[in-house]
């Protein structure tokens, strides 16, 4: 059977507000992007996946969704979107689809808390509070605090698993169902060739709305709330996501769903023929050998059926920028070239996030100009996720660095000038040039590489893997490392790797691809 499209993938995750500006009002947007499909596709990658840019109030920038059939005026319009589409041409375009919860002013959640007796409020989920008049169970919200509000001049609370302007959606109603069905079709039938599926495994929550018992963390031994409880996994789910897959499944070329899930042990419950695509292995592991390929193996072990490999992932704009994660600075993006030659050597799918292919690390910001409600919500107690969110840097040497002729909606480093596109472009050695070499390589031998994927007995420290004719090394400790590998020097994470009379040469954190 030919792969599919997706079976060795490289896709990119497009941060909408922050990938480019075509207006200079500092904020990213569907025109911008366009514009810069180009680049993108001089990149190598086969798909891009959008974050939302749907009408929204922007208290979670975009993932607060006010208006599922429409596009954020901030960032375009619906003719906008399909323009984006048509000059897509051959790369795929994945669309964020954000089914948990609504924004707060959705008219469905405006509607439930307008009247106590608004057919819509079974829509979300409403509940009276304790006798005692705190929040009806114990749950909490991922950006703090219960994960209940009191509605606003009702009696009652309604849950929320983020911010209190998210608002979660009542799944077991068919109406729920049944709409986003039609989301699903409304951005299919423009085009569209996939979902990227928001919090895909906590959409059903238990009927009883039980309190949270305490779980003995699995580290510090520390009694903690199980925050799994009550929320993930419903035995419901797994039909939403099968009806999902018919309508993927017709249209022509097949569309595809990837779930945001990242536990292995959930993978092999939604990576099956008749329900998701993909989800999200993610390897956030600090930089040793033992827990990389530990995170390596668990996650391939976690999936059923021939071919069915995982989803890698270092980040996304959710996470610490790998670089700083890595060691930060130079050492940190030493680590992070090599850590991408690691991973884009893998058999299965491989989800980049913008700004990895420049070396981009965790941007600094004044306290005043964050803006992630996790920082807000907790009075700056949490960094929060802006400092991954930072834009672009396009042209050394421009105001903020070629991304706006304005203030940018986050402030951009000044260093990042250096890092820009145009700094890089021309240089083949520098992260940009590597990252589109090795894409390049990977599409080059793909057809010739199996899914089987071997370890082989190296100096501690180093990894060593091969997928048939390509072995791919990586040193991670801090001196160099000598292995014996015959065949051909495809790529190195950096010049001093070398490869003379059967013997592999990698300088500290570095990694190599060996050819047959
Ligand atoms: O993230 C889901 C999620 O679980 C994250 O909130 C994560 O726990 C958090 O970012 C800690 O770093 C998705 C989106 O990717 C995220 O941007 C949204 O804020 C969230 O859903 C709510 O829609
Ligand atoms: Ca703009």
């Amino acid at each position: 059977m030919p792969q599919p499209w997706w079976g060795s993938a490289v896709l990119y995750e497009v941060y909408v507000r922050s990938f480019a500006d075509s207006n200079d009002d500092g904020i990213g947007d569907l025109v911008g992007i366009t514009s810069r499909l180009d680049y993108i596709r001089d990149l190598g990658v086969d798909a891009i996946w959008l974050t939302p840019f749907y009408p929204s109030p922007q208290k979670d920038h975009g993932y607060d969704v006010a208006d599922y059939f429409d596009v954020n005026p901030e960032y375009g319009s619906l003719k906008d979107f399909d323009r984006l589409v048509a000059r897509a041409r051959e790369l795929k375009v994945l669309v964020d689809i954000v089914p948990n919860h609504t924004s707060d002013q959705h008219r469905w959640f405006r509607a439930a808390i307008a009247s106590p007796r608004s057919a819509m409020r079974r829509r979300y989920h409403f509940a009276d509070p304790k006798p005692d008049g705190s929040p009806p169970n114990n749950w909490t919200s991922t950006f703090g605090g219960p994960a209940w509000s009191p509605e606003p001049n009702g009696k009652q609370w309604y849950l929320h698993l983020f911010a209190p302007e998210q608002p979660d959606l009542n799944w077991y109603h068919p109406a729920v169902q049944k709409e986003f069905e039609r989301i699903l079709k409304f951005w299919l039938d423009r085009g569209a060739d996939g979902f990227r599926i928001d919090v895909a495994s906590a959409l059903f929550k238990r009927r009883d709305l039980a309190d949270r018992p305490l779980v003995a963390d699995r580290i510090t031994g520390a009694p903690r709330l199980d925050w799994t409880f009550g929320i993930i996994d419903r035995p419901q789910l797994k039909d939403v996501y099968r009806r999902w897959r018919q309508i993927a499944d017709g249209y022509e070329p097949r569309r595809v769903l990837v779930g945001e899930i990242f536990e292995a042990r959930q993978h092999s419950m939604y990576i099956l023929p008749d329900q998701l695509h993909m989800a999200f292995a993610i390897i956030h592991q600090r930089w040793d050998a033992d827990l990389w390929r530990k995170s390596i193996d668990v996650s391939r072990r976690a999936l059923l059926g021939p071919g069915i490999e995982p989803t890698w992932t270092l980040s996304n704009h959710d996470a610490t920028r790998p670089v700083t994660r890595l060691g930060g600075g130079e050492l940190g993006r030493t680590r992070a070239r090599a850590a991408l030659l690691l991973l884009l050597g893998l058999p299965g799918q491989v989800f980049l996030y913008q700004g990895e292919e420049l070396g981009l690390e965790e941007a600094d910001m004044p306290d005043s100009a964050r803006q992630d409600p996790i920082f807000l919500r907790s009075q700056g107690r949490e960094r929060g996720r802006d400092g991954c969110r930072v834009p672009m840097p396009w042209h050394r040497g421009r105001p903020n660095a070629g991304f706006s002729k304005s203030p940018p909606w986050l402030p951009m480093p000044p260093a990042w000038d250096r890092l820009a596109v145009d700094a890089q472009a021309g240089n083949g050695e520098s992260v940009l040039g590597q990252f589109r070499r090795t894409v390049a390589a990977r599409r080059r031998i793909a057809r010739r590489l199996p899914h089987r994927l071997e370890w082989h007995a190296a100096p501690a420290g180093v990894l060593a893997y091969s997928r048939g004719p390509l072995t791919v090394a990586c040193n991670f400790e801090d001196r160099p490392a000598r292995l014996p590998v015959s065949g051909r020097l495809l790529l190195g994470s950096n010049l001093l790797v070398g490869l003379r009379f059967g013997s592999l040469r990698l300088p500290p954190n570095s990694a190599a691809w060996v050819l047959q």
